[in-house]
């Protein structure tokens, strides 16, 4: 289970966001260090740590996390974007409360750094 972390503090609502979407297993809400032109987070409310922690009880969470971001960005007439989600450190995750970003407005590289 996840510590207390920022994230935590946005589902509970004592750290405000950029809401997009809320339902009872997920919160969707822009990214506050935005590095493309749209790029949102969804998060589950419950309190994963990483994709790494994920366990067969979660797998229709997780496709419901993904199903949610497909709906923001078709919301937003995106038919590009990429989806990426980072698991430990040397990944690049940074908030340890497992967060799928969606970003799209640019053209993306590829590897990614
Ligand atoms: P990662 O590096 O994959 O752990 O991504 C964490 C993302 O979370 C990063 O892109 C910045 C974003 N973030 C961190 N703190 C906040 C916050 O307080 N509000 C919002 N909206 N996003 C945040």
């Amino acid at each position: 289970m996840a510590e207390t972390t920022i994230f935590s503090k946005i589902i509970n609502g004592e750290i405000p966001c950029e809401k997009l979407h809320e339902d009872e297993l997920c919160l969707a809400f822009n990214d506050i260090a935005s590095q493309a032109p749209v790029h949102f987070l969804v998060i589950p409310k419950k309190p994963l740590v990483s994709l790494c922690e994920c366990l067969e009880e979660d797998r229709d969470l997780l496709g419901h996390l993904l199903l949610i971001g497909k709906n923001i960005a078709k919301s937003k007439q995106l038919k590009n974007w990429r989806t990426v989600i980072n698991t430990g450190e040397e990944s690049g995750q940074t908030v340890f409360h497992l967060h799928i970003h969606f970003l799209a407005g640019r053209k993306m590289s590829w590897p990614p750094g």
